[in-house]
């Protein structure tokens, strides 16, 4: 089997690690230098679960899409930051030629709608998600390390067919089981769209507020003001799902505000947000998939998230400051 892994951070080294254990014949699309690194260096999987190690000929490494050979892939692997998406997504339109007729494309990724952007110009039978809650850190360019692990990362769908029945998530069981059997836990599920709203109330309430305040996850708790501010968020995502006709595992507000505060938000306590992480390296962050995707769709569906645009209006601010002054 021939996988493309797009995007060689964190996620995408130790997805690669996985794939080539179990056998598959991997290729990764990277940047300049961390191709270089990889060429140079091999991989390493470090960490939680089962270490992995391989050798640069082990797999490939292109830098320009140019140089793949024509109609080799039967799995592409998305691993860049959302950020990429429009640029990647048109990129392997007008390169498509490297795929095979029926590959699938998987987008490991953060926040929620990322798939739209591959529909585009790929069928909805082509194109999955996972929701991975598997904490990956690259202490550098070529190693990837496993920090936390709290579920199992799921594979799924989220496109619906013509008589709305989310399409199976059978044609990835293969990929999810070579997760798996490298020693990350992996599954395949027809509900992945509860599974990814759950993070997204998790991210969208946490991660930019502790961005702009530049606190841990924990702190956020610790004042009835910013309490305050993530209850309104969570309020206002809770009326964006149900608007927008999409489902979560919670019926009100106050039953995820329960769990929230009585056992997600301590169990990560420490966690710095990576929206915090990009402002600090003075780097785009990823709020337009997570934020960003819950009032592009309050606005299709007419629904108020006065807060939530707040605190996105802010998080450009500090963005655009970056621009200004690097
Ligand atoms: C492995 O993948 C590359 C594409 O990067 C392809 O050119 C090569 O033929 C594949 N090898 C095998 C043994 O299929
Ligand atoms: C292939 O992708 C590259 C981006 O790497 C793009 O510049 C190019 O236009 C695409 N199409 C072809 C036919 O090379
Ligand atoms: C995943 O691997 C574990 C053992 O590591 C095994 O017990 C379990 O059945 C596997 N699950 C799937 C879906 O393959
Ligand atoms: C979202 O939350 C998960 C935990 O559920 C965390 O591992 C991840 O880093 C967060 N995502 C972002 C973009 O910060
Ligand atoms: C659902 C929700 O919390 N909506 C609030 C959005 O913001 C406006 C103004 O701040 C509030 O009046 C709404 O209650």
């Amino acid at each position: 089997m021939n996988i493309l892994i797009i995007g060689t951070g964190a996620i995408g080294v130790a997805l690669g690690a996985s794939m080539i254990s179990q056998g598959a014949n991997v290729s990764f699309f990277a940047r300049e230098e961390t191709a270089k690194a990889i060429k140079e260096n091999g991989i390493k999987r470090t960490g939680l679960f089962t270490n992995y190690e391989f050798t640069p000929e082990q797999y490939k490494v292109y830098i320009d899409y140019k140089e793949i050979p024509k109609s080799e892939f039967d799995f592409v692997l998305i691993a860049s930051k959302t950020t990429a998406n429009d640029d990647i997504s048109k990129s392997l339109n007008s390169n498509r030629s490297i795929l095979k007729p029926n590959s699938k494309i998987i987008i490991f990724q953060n926040g929620f709608g990322n798939d739209e952007l591959y529909i585009r110009f790929f069928s909805k039978e082509q194109i999955f998600c996972a929701r991975v809650i598997t904490g990956f850190i690259r202490p550098k360019r070529h190693i990837s390390e496993i920090t936390v692990h709290t579920a199992p990362i799921l594979l799924g769908s989220l496109q619906k067919d013509d008589n709305g029945n989310i399409f199976s998530s059978k044609p990835v069981e293969i990929i999810s089981k070579m997760i798996n059997d490298s020693g990350i836990p992996s599954e395949t599920t027809e509900e992945l769209e509860k599974y990814l709203w759950a993070k997204m109330l998790y991210n969208c309430s946490l991660n930019p507020l502790s961005a702009i305040l530049r606190v841990n996850y924990g702190k956020l708790t610790e004042s009835e003001y910013s309490v305050n501010i993530m209850n309104k968020i969570i309020e206002e995502i809770f009326n964006v799902i149900k608007a927008s006709g999409y489902h979560t595992f919670w019926s009100t507000p106050k039953e995820y505000q329960d769990l929230f505060y009585s056992k997600l938000v301590p169990d990560t306590y420490n966690h710095r947000s990576s929206t915090l992480q990009d402002i600090l390296k003075k780097q785009k962050t990823e709020i337009d998939t997570l934020t960003g995707k819950v009032i592009e769709l309050s606005e299709k569906y007419n629904v108020d998230v006065t807060v939530n645009k707040t605190i996105y209006n802010i998080i450009k601010t500090i963005e655009s400051d970056f621009l200004i002054f690097k």
